[in-house]
Formats: C-alpha cells, structure tokens, sequence
C-alpha cells in the first residue's frame, strides 16, 4: 500500500483524478451477475465496494445511465458531520465519519478527507435552545460536539461577523471538531476502482428501464437500454430518481424530489478554514483545496426533476453569506449547479429490504446524504449480502411511515426541508 503525505498527495490525486470519470472503459454487461445495483453514485460504489471488500459477492455490476459520479455526489458541499439529534441517526453518521477517517488508506486513494470542524451558528434563543439540545444529545451518543460563544466561535473562524448589530447576531455556535469534508469525486473514484480491482463491473450509460420479476414475485433481474440483465439481487440507490426506478417493480415510494442548488467562487488564497452552517439565517460555507468558497444554497420550494433551481434562490444564500461575513461582499461567483435530492416524510433515509424479495432500497437522503456514504455502502452491502439489515440501519425502514416509528431529523441539516 502506498502512504499518504500532504501536498505530493493532494497533487498526485489530482492528477489520477482528472477526467477519470469519463476516461473509464465500462466492461460489456454480462447476462448475469448476483447482484445489481442501479447507479453509480458514492452510496452505489460503495455498496459495491464493500459486497467485494467484506462479504466476498464480486459478481457484483453497477449500473449507471450517465457517468460515475455524475449525480449528486459529484454536485454536493462535501459537508460531513454526525451532530444530528436522534440515536439512530448519531449511530449511522458516526459509523461513517468512523469509515472516513480511515477511507483514503482503505481504498489507498486519496479522498481528502479534512477535519477541519464544522460550526453550527445560533442567531436567536431558540436556535441556542436547539444546538444546545444537540450538543447533550450527541455527547451522551459518544459524538463530540461543544457549545462557543460568539467570541470564541470567532476564533475558530475570523472571518465571521460577531457585530451585535448584524441583523441576524450570532449568539453562539455549536462545533463539531471531527467535521469536515471531502473531495467528492474523488470518494466516488476512489470506491470505483477498488470495487473494480475486486471484479465488480462498472457500467457506465446504461440506463435501468425495467424491473423484471419471476412468477413468485421476486425480482429476476432489470431491463436496460443495453439489453436484460439477470440477477439474483438488485439494490437501487438511484438519489433523486429512486421512486421512479421502484415504481418499475410496483413499488409506490414516500419520496418527493427537489433541486438543491451550491454555487462556487474564484479562486482565493485559503482564508477560510472551517465550515459554517446557519439553518436560520440559511446558508453554509467552506473553501476547497481548489480555493474556491463553496457555499450552499436551499432546495426549491416546488417538486421537480430539473438539475438547475430558481436564481432568487442562490441570491439569497449570497445576501446571508455577505451579512455573516462581509469581507467576501466583493468576491465574484464562479459558477452553480444544481442536483435532484429525494425527500422523505421524516427527512430521514430508507436503507432496507422491501416487500418484493431481491429488492433493497438505499435513498431519501435528502440534502444530507454525502457524509454517510462510506457508512451507508457499509450497512447496506450487509443488508444486501445477508438479506436482513446491519443493527444500525435496522430502524431505517420502509415500515415506518406505516407504523409510525419516525425518525424525524427534520432541522437536521441546514437547508430547506
Ligand atoms: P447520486 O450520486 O445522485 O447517484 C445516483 C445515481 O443513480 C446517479 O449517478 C444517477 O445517474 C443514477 N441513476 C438514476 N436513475 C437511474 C436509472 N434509471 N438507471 C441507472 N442509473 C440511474 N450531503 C452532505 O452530506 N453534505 C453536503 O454538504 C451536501 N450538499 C449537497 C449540495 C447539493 C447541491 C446537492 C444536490 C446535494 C448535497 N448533499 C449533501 C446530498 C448528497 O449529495 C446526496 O445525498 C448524496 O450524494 C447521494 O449519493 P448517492 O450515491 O445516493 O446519489
Ligand atoms: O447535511 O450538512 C449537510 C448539508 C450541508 C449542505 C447540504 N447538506
């Protein structure tokens, strides 16, 4: 295995990384492979990675109608972090912050995966009384989190605005050191080839058009715009498209879509060195390795399958970035885009077996599913491998919305649900 050091490191995954993507030679589908799993964004790779990795399924395709990485997880803020407030969602967060952590050496493939904290700003008594709630919450789960003052949460980052006569003042901040991010396209390289050095196949524009099902019911393989496929198993992680795909095996699910925009800056000398979120004030904000500000915006407030979202969107995460820090009012916006994340009713995912036997489901995410990807790959090639779900995504169900046990991380991220 090859180690890992600073820039050399970041310069050499650049240079692996560029173009990857679209330079990958996708194998001929076979007839027939154990298991197929529809798209080849991280949580797809990464199931992959680890059907090959842990459980030793290799006769594994990934099946995807664009390009690996082409979807959300090449369009996300790479924001991760585990503060959230439920036990069941402490536990699947923290189980990939843990994975990540130790990523780059496991696929020895440089992810970037940097610590550098991300805070969460509290503008008013009720967003204190909820981060606060947050920190004890997350302490007692073993997940660390601490509250700052406004001074304090300047030191952490000086180029925030603590002016009592800001129109939303900062009354505090709560911050979670082990936070951070990633680079994006890089997680979903670095899954691809070591699922691919494991045997699995990764194809690439080859759309899923069909679910077939045998004379039982259970699932026989998929159609696609390259021909049948046959298989014993199939898992869709397909964000933002999964009600479409599971509605090819009459499945109806409790999802709706919306476009998530994120814009970049030029470039700038780093001077930005952590992550801030602000759910009231909503925006969020980091710089990359690049040295660009990558700064998020909120979803839409319609349904839709558009990559794009609406401009007044994006200005007003401008205008909220420009009043928390206004040295970056004169900074010129490089360039947006836009993703289609899958919403569930409690904002929370689904990760499980479903009424048609072979069919596993891995979605609603929503706008906070990046930093789960090495965890939720993990739990979910369990799930697929034994067909009964890892202890962990255990309460994530598709029963739930029947039965009422929600986990409903609603405020959980810092963008508009
Ligand atoms: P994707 O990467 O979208 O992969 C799904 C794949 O399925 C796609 O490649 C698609 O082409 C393929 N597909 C769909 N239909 C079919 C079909 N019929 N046949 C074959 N293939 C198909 N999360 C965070 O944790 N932190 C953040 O900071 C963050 N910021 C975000 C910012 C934006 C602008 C957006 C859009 C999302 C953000 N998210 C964030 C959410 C995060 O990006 C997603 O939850 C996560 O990347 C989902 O990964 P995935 O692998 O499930 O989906
Ligand atoms: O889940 O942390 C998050 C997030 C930030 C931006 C979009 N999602």
């Amino acid at each position: 295995m090859r180690r890992f050091s600073g820039f050399a490191l970041a310069r050499e995954a650049m240079r692996e990384h560029k173009g990857w993507g679209r330079q990958w030679e996708s194998p001929e589908p076979r007839s027939q492979y154990d298991v197929v799993i529809v798209g080849a964004g991280g949580h797809g790779l990464a199931t992959a990675y680890y059907l090959a990795a842990e459980h030793g399924i290799t006769n594994v395709a990934v099946l995807d109608k664009g390009w690996l990485g082409g979807g959300n997880t090449g369009r996300n803020t790479t924001i991760i972090r585990s503060n959230y407030l439920y036990d069941e969602s402490a536990a699947i967060y923290d189980h990939a912050v843990r994975l990540w952590e130790g990523l780059s050496q496991a696929l020895n493939y440089n992810v970037m995966f940097s610590q550098r904290g991300v805070m969460m700003l509290a503008h008013n008594v009720h967003d204190v009384q909820v981060l606060k709630r947050h920190v004890h919450a997350n302490r007692l789960n073993g997940v660390d989190n601490e509250w700052l003052d406004p001074a304090a949460a300047r030191a952490f980052c000086p180029p925030l605005n603590i002016s009592k006569a800001a129109r939303y003042p900062v009354v505090g901040a709560a911050l979670q050191r082990r936070g951070g991010v990633a680079r994006h396209d890089a997680v979903a390289w670095g899954y691809a080839r070591a699922a691919s050095a494991r045997g699995v196949h990764i194809i690439q524009n080859c759309e899923v058009t069909g679910i077939h099902r045998g004379p039982d019911g259970a699932v026989t393989g998929v159609e696609t715009t390259r021909g049948a496929i046959r298989a014993r198993k199939v898992g869709v992680v397909a964000a933002g498209h999964s009600s479409v795909v599971m509605a090819m095996a009459g499945l109806r699910m409790p999802l709706e879509s919306f476009p998530l925009q994120a814009l970049v800056s030029e470039p700038v000398k780093p001077c930005f060195p952590c992550v801030v979120m602000s759910n009231t004030v909503h925006a969020y904000i980091s710089q990359s390795d690049k040295g660009e500000l990558v700064i998020g915006a909120g979803t839409d407030q319609y349904t839709s399958y558009s990559q794009t979202g609406g401009l007044h969107i994006i200005s007003h995460t401008l205008d909220a970035i420009c009043e928390m820090f206004p040295m970056f009012t004169r900074m010129k916006m490089l360039r947006s885009w836009g993703g289609i994340v899958d919403v569930t009713p409690d904002r929370s995912p689904i990760l499980a077996k479903t009424p048609v036997k072979g069919l596993y489901v891995n979605c609603g995410w929503g706008t906070g599913g990046f930093k789960a990807t090495p965890g939720s790959g993990h739990v979910f090639a369990h799930t697929i491998a034994r067909d009964d779900p890892h202890p962990i995504n255990a309460p994530f169900t598709l029963e739930r919305f029947r039965t009422g046990r929600l986990i409903d991380e609603a405020a959980a991220a810092a963008v508009a649900h």
